[in-house]
């Protein structure tokens, strides 16, 4: 079922910042570890199996891949940090061109960040969002793969995450999310579509 999301469409893979698409509209782009379900969470916001290519081997995904939802509204998977088997100048090559897409791209109006929530906040996800808070970019937090967890033991891993985060001092929201057992789907759908619908008033300062 797709009652609430409208169904995108791939629309072009970037391996450098010169080929993105042109910077207009909104877009809301998913970042976070490899293997920690951004790709599947895309599909499953949009409802649209198949869409992003999910991979059980991480790492795999080194290209910022668009979709195009209509002319203006963009979603965008990023390259996962936190490869295993990459020398370290592609690494830094990597984020070098991430960094600059977050920093420079005015369409961006939102950054979701998938965490397993079996282990959340790792120090990369740590200096993502000490980074996107000194950048003012607005950040979603997506504990993934709750469904690897109990109902108490998922309520329990969100309470000590938001305690945890509370000491890093960045502003954020955050939900827990399962692909598998269609947990918190609607919940990002909403926040994703404020954050797309917002393009036509005023945006966030860079
Ligand atoms: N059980 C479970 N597995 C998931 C979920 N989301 C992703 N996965 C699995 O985790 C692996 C990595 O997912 P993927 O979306 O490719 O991660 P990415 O590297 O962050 O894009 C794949 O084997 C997925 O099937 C989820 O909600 N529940
Ligand atoms: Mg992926």
């Amino acid at each position: 079922m797709n009652s609430h999301f409208p169904l995108p469409i791939f629309l072009k893979s970037a391996a450098q910042l010169s080929q993105l698409p042109n910077d207009q509209g909104a877009e809301v782009a998913f970042i976070g570890r490899s293997n920690s379900g951004k790709s599947t969470a895309i599909n499953s916001i949009t409802g649209k199996k198949g869409l992003a290519k999910t991979s059980k081997t991480p790492g795999r995904t080194q290209l910022l891949n668009f979709f195009q939802i209509d002319e203006h509204l963009r979603l965008v998977d990023l390259p996962g940090y936190g490869f295993a088997n990459v020398p370290n100048d592609i690494q830094t090559n990597w984020e070098k061109t991430i960094s600059t897409y977050l920093k420079i791209r005015k369409s961006l109006k939102g950054l979701i960040i998938t965490m397993d929530i079996r282990h959340p906040l790792k120090s990369q996800d740590q200096a993502m969002l000490i980074w996107t808070s000194h950048h003012h970019i607005p950040v979603y937090i997506l504990l993934t793969k709750a469904d690897k967890l109990t109902r108490n033991q998922a309520a329990n891993a969100l309470k000590l995450t938001i305690q945890q985060l509370a000491i890093l001092h960045c502003p954020y929201e955050i939900q827990i999310f399962s692909a598998t057992k269609s947990i918190g789907i609607e919940n990002a759908r909403r926040r994703i579509l404020t954050w797309l619908n917002s393009h036509n008033k005023q945006g966030f300062s860079k």
